[in-house]
């Protein structure tokens, strides 16, 4: 009951707020150290979550004292493309106001924590001064736009690019509260309706997710998102578009009837009509999403309740013409983009490893001062990835000794430095900042991963590719249910292990056990793996050999060995 008192109160908040205002301008006065619960729900829109640090908590509520709050601030960076003058922003932000680290998410963005309510407003001036902005970051609408990371030249990246920018253009929220609470100060007197022509005043049920892959090759997990667009090649140009709808990892463990789903195929489009589609899509999910269930208000869940059918005949009736069938896919590589990389004919790109995204310095690694000293002296692009990942971009191939000398000096791994395990890693903010957490995940995944890097030494499968995600909730932020390994926080301290997923993230994995402490993880491992390495055909990999034998199968083998 008090659940749907929750969620009622969201959607009106959203109404009342007038596109967004709200009385933002009103609490940044007040004094106080954090927002009203209606300011922070405005605020997601903004692109910023308030958080308190969580290792704080008790102590500062056993001396009586308010909860040490700030604000973490995501940018919206469509295809994670930043110029060097913006990272180099980012980075002084981060130091200024901030943690003094940088955090790349799992959707090609930044992230800033630890930023002081009075240092907000100063914080998106000085982003929106490189061109950046956190309008969408977060929030019920259409959030950053993934792409392809890799800079390559040529027109069919070209045409990518071009539609990416097309589809930011027609899908992003129009309102002006953003510069007028942020940047000049200036009311637009406005709360007309056509102020939001796609949104209106509700927005959209809850947050919709897009991305652009390349056929063939899904580094960016396009099967996790609402809309994943998948861009077919003739020659050199874009013939057109598979459309997959329904994608999203959320649940819940105490709500049976929440779940990861991947995307479904629906249908094929030409270039042109593409962003015509798309916005017919998102307006179904606006009109027909669940409004007064939050857990239940996810595009899959409409898919599911009204069905694939209802859907195609819904969304050609708002295009008034009919659907083509959707191409066939197959995936033969999920390429991170890392190491040394020709761009152009005269150019390379260098793509860092970057463990959970965390760009900091501590003891040896002085990973970010490094990257300041790079940006500052070759002024790269700045390309982020889906996996956490960073690309240097546009450099000069008299540079890469430098380059590689510089980040030697502060201690920072390039790709053929670090365990393949921990190549295909990711692990979530989770403790202390992330407010939802249940268990530790960026913080001890460097322990997991040497416990199992050892077990893999000693069964001789150190380089074999295998993808581990670890998350401290179930709400799947590093998209764990599509991993070979997905680690998800359960209760304090234990996780559930689930097993099967594919290395190129067409299809979820399933629970394979329950509850199990963070040291003995490897050791739940080590009997499967051990199989695996005795029992699989040529050429497959650790999730497809757990499909195969069956989940099942496992937890009985496991079950007959205790
Ligand atoms: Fe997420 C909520 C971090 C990608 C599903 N996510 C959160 C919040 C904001 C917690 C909160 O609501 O208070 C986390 C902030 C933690 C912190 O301290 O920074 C958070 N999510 C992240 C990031 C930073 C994880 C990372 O390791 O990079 C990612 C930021 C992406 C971005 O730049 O926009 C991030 N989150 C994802 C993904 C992966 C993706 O989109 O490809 C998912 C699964 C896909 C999906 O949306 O279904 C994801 N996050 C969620 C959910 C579950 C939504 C649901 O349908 O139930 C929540 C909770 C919610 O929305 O109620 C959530
Ligand atoms: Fe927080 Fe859960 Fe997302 Fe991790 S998966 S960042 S714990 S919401």
């Amino acid at each position: 009951m008090s659940n749907e008192k929750k969620q009622l109160t969201v959607e009106e908040i959203k109404k009342k707020s007038r596109h967004l205002r709200g009385a933002i301008v009103e609490e940044l006065a007040n004094g106080k150290t954090y927002f009203t619960e209606e300011g922070i729900q405005v605020l997601k829109f903004h692109g910023m979550y308030q958080q308190d640090d969580r290792d704080l908590r008790q102590q500062l509520k056993k001396e009586g004292k308010e909860k040490a709050y700030s604000m973490m601030i995501r940018a919206r960076i469509p295809g994670g493309v930043l110029s060097s003058k913006a990272y180099l922003t980012f980075d002084r932000l981060s130091e200024q106001f901030g943690n003094s680290t940088l955090r790349i998410t799992t959707r090609q963005t930044f992230q800033i924590h630890g930023i002081l309510k009075k240092d907000v407003r100063q914080t998106i001036r000085s982003l929106h001064d490189t061109l950046i902005t956190t309008l969408g970051g977060c929030g019920d609408q259409v959030r950053n736009i993934l792409l392809c990371p890799a800079p390559h030249e040529g027109l069919f990246h070209e045409q990518l690019r071009v539609q990416l920018e097309r589809l930011v253009d027609a899908l992003s929220a129009k309102t002006a509260a953003y510069h007028e609470i942020w940047l000049d100060g200036e009311k637009v007197a406005s709360n007309q309706d056509d102020e939001e022509p796609l949104y209106g005043q509700t927005y959209l049920p809850r947050k919709f997710k897009l991305a652009i892959a390349v056929e063939g090759d899904n580094c960016l997990d396009v099967y996790a998102n609402d809309l994943g667009i998948v861009a077919h090649r003739e020659g050199d140009v874009v013939s057109g578009y598979t459309l997959l709808v329904g994608g999203g990892m959320g649940r819940n463990h105490t709500k049976k009837d929440t779940y990861p789903r991947v995307a479904t195929p629906l249908c094929f489009v030409l270039p042109d009509d593409l962003v015509e589609t798309a916005i017919a899509i998102v307006s179904i999910q606006r009109d027909y999403g669940n409004r007064t269930d939050r857990q239940h208000s996810r595009f899959k869940y409409l898919l599911d309740e009204r069905g694939l059918d209802w859907f195609s005949g819904e969304l050609q009736h708002r295009l008034g013409r009919l659907l083509v069938a959707p191409r066939d896919l197959t995936w033969s590589q999920t390429t991170d983009h890392l190491g040394w990389h020709k761009q152009g004919e005269h150019t390379w790109f260098l793509g860092l490893p970057i463990q959970n995204g965390r760009i900091h310095n501590a003891g040896s690694l002085q990973l970010k001062t490094a990257l300041r000293s790079i940006v500052e002296r070759f002024a790269p692009e700045i390309h982020l990835t889906t996996s956490q990942n960073m690309l240097l971009c546009h450099l000069r191939e008299d540079d890469k000794p430098l380059i590689e000398s510089m980040l030697r000096e502060h201690g920072v791994h390039f790709v053929e430095d670090i365990p393949t395990i921990e190549r295909y890693a990711m692990a979530c903010p989770a403790l202390p900042t992330c407010g939802l957490a249940i268990t530790e995940s960026e913080r001890v995944m460097p322990t997991v991963l040497a416990n199992l890097e050892q077990v893999l030494v000693e069964l001789g499968l150190e380089r074999e590719e295998i993808s581990i995600r670890m998350t401290g909730c179930p709400n799947g932020c590093t998209r764990p249910y599509v991993s070979d390994i997905g680690l998800v926080g359960r209760a304090p301290g234990k996780y559930d292990v689930y097993l099967g997923g594919d290395f190129f993230g067409t299809r979820l994995n399933e629970l394979y056990a329950e509850l199990v402490s963070l040291s003995s993880l490897s050791v739940v491992l080590y009997d499967i793996l051990r199989d695996f390495r005795d029992h699989h055909v040529k050429d497959e990999r650790f999730g497809a050999y757990c499909h195969r034998v069956s989940v099942e199968e496992l937890k009985k083998r496991a079950e007959s060995q205790r």
